[in-house]
């Protein structure tokens, strides 16, 4: 059959990561657990990426692989998979305008040899140095970027949909 049958179905060996879109960021998830803002792949193995909008209608892009997906919110079987060949770092682009940030939501995807991806994937001491060396505002932005929340309020005082969390700590009323 043609190219649209057999890209219709990942190998089964494939390696499954989630990736988790929304306003306005890409967050992925592994097997073990582990969740990144950046794509960690092998290089020459398949990689099956499960897809899945939490907000609006985005659109999975890596240009440097020709690889680009719709993001459905609750569609089913919404996935892609590819199988990286060389190691190097590339864009990932939403290729979907799903509002007024959409042109900051990028991300990247990392290719790392397989004997390295093995002892990145397995390593936990890294994650826990990443989290220590963080000043706690540097932890909260990102926790507020992952769960969504600059989707309806600003750090800079802009208005949004809802109010700006500039200037409201120690306050008890918002505006
Ligand atoms: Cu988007």
């Amino acid at each position: 059959m043609g190219w649209l049958e057999t890209n219709a179905k990942a190998p089964k060996d494939a390696m499954e990561v989630t990736v988790i879109g929304r306003m306005w960021n890409f967050s992925y998830e592994y097997e073990n657990g582990r969740r990144t803002d950046t794509l960690f792949v092998p290089k020459d193995q398949a990689v099956k990426l499960n897809l899945k909008a939490m907000d609006v209608l985005h659109s999975f892009y890596i240009p440097a692989f020709r690889v680009k997906q719709d993001m459905v919110p609750n569609k089913k079987d919404n996935f892609m998979w590819f199988i990286p060949q060389r190691v190097g770092v590339y864009e990932v682009f939403c290729a979907e305008y799903c509002g007024l940030q959409h042109s900051y939501m990028y991300s990247s995807v990392k290719v790392m040899e397989n004997s390295d991806f093995q002892k990145w994937i397995t390593d936990t001491t890294q994650v826990a140095a990443a989290a220590n060396i963080e000043s706690p505002g540097a932890t909260g932005k990102k926790i507020m970027q992952n769960i969504g929340c600059f989707a309806c309020h600003t750090i800079d005082g802009t208005k949004l949909v809802g109010p700006s969390f500039k200037g409201i700590w120690e306050k008890n009323k918002l505006l």
